[in-house]
């Protein structure tokens, strides 16, 4: 067990600390709430980052940071209220440096609690609506953000690599697990052309990249208790991306039925009314800067992003569990098979997903 202690030391908290506990259900991070022992005081929350994966941390706290910096003058330009719970907010070390902390072994950082606000795991209607709002706008915020931003994993998002690794897998066979997925690994094969679209759009300068959250999941909002979006949390794969990475990767939580591990595959559905609603809020702010060619993809995305979800958590159990956290050895395998069921009901779904958007902006 680290010495917590030590570590909240090496930033520039205020208040003492009263307790550490575990916060959350992240599958990368090791996240824990610091309470102070002062009500005063605020609490804070303290992640050991995962350098396997953030290779590059001085990057990722660096997107973080300009992306933090440029949404708070962004609210205070526009005269929002309680900016301090609609923004994260980094602590730097003591010596006022950086904002995060090498101890040698691992990387810290602090960031400060965000009070009165709670993360859900599943969304209803008006909820997806003020999320669609809250993700158009933040994308609509960054839009004018002037830095390139770098990628804080290479390729996260890009399909066309994500069915390399899965090919690579299945080459290496390193579980000894290809045989009995095979089934699954043709299914997925049938579709990876068609669902390397937007690597191709972009490729013929046709679709561009904007600075995107990319892990837009259901759990990774915080609404206070009247159910309307503070902010989004969770920063780390901020990054230039297609803008179906947030509209996609929302949906994929959001509109299925059950979550991404439930075992239950034959209860596996897309939600037609999280569809909607979501789809409506994301319009609603994100309309004004959307291109045409990116407006028509957004069936396209909610296809995208069950597909590239099946295709890395099978990569992970081909190559025996080594990225994402697992509870049992079938884990992988019962969230892959999730995964692509959700596909499925989106593909079944995409005729009145074309309806429902033409709709929406005629009414616009
Ligand atoms: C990971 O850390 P968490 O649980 O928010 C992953 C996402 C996946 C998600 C699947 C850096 O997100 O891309 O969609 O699990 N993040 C990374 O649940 O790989
Ligand atoms: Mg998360």
């Amino acid at each position: 067990m680290k010495d917590f202690n030590e570590i909240i030391s090496k930033f520039a908290i205020v208040g003492t600390v009263a307790e550490v506990k575990p916060l959350g259900n992240g599958l990368i991070n090791d996240t824990y709430i610091v309470k102070t022992a002062d009500d005063a005081t605020p609490d804070y929350v303290l992640q050991r980052i995962n350098h396997h994966i953030f290779t590059d941390v001085d990057t990722l706290q660096h997107n973080i940071e300009a992306v933090t910096t440029h949404i708070r003058r962004k609210l205070e330009e526009t005269g929002a209220d309680d900016i301090d719970r609609k923004v994260l907010t980094f602590v730097k070390t003591t010596d006022g440096t950086k904002t995060y902390y090498f101890d040698g072994d691992s990387y810290w950082r602090v960031m400060v609690f965000i009070p009165r606000a709670h993360t859900f795991e599943a969304v209803n209607p008006e909820s997806s609506r003020n999320a669609g709002k809250a993700f158009g706008n933040f994308q609509a915020m960054l839009v004018d953000l002037d830095e390139d931003l770098k990628e804080s994993i290479p390729d996260f998002h890009n399909m066309a690599f994500r069915i390399k690794q899965l090919h690579d897998a299945v080459d290496a066979d390193a579980a000894g697990r290809v045989a009995e997925v095979k089934p699954l690994l043709d299914e997925l094969e049938s579709r990876a052309e068609e669902m390397c679209k937007a690597e191709r759009l972009h490729r013929e300068g046709k679709l561009p990249k904007r600075i995107c959250h990319c892990d837009t999941k259901v759990n990774n909002m915080m609404f206070d208790d009247n159910g309307e979006i503070l902010c989004v949390i969770d920063l780390d794969t901020v990054m230039p991306s297609f803008i179906f990475s947030d509209y996609g990767d929302f949906l994929r939580t959001g509109a299925n039925t059950l979550a991404e591990d439930d075992p239950n595959i034959d209860g596996v559905e897309f939600n037609m009314d999280i569809f909607k609603a979501f789809t409506e809020g994301y319009l609603s702010s994100a309309g004004k800067f959307l291109m045409p060619i990116e407006i028509e993809n957004l069936p396209y995305a909610a296809a995208l992003f069950p597909y590239m979800q099946a295709v890395r958590f099978l990569t992970d159990y081909i190559n025996g569990d080594t990225y994402y956290k697992i509870k049992y050895p079938e884990h992988n395998l019962v969230r892959t098979r999730n995964q692509f069921k959700l596909l499925q009901s989106v593909e079944a779904h995409t005729p009145e997903m074309h309806a429902f958007i033409s709709e929406q902006l005629k009414q616009n």
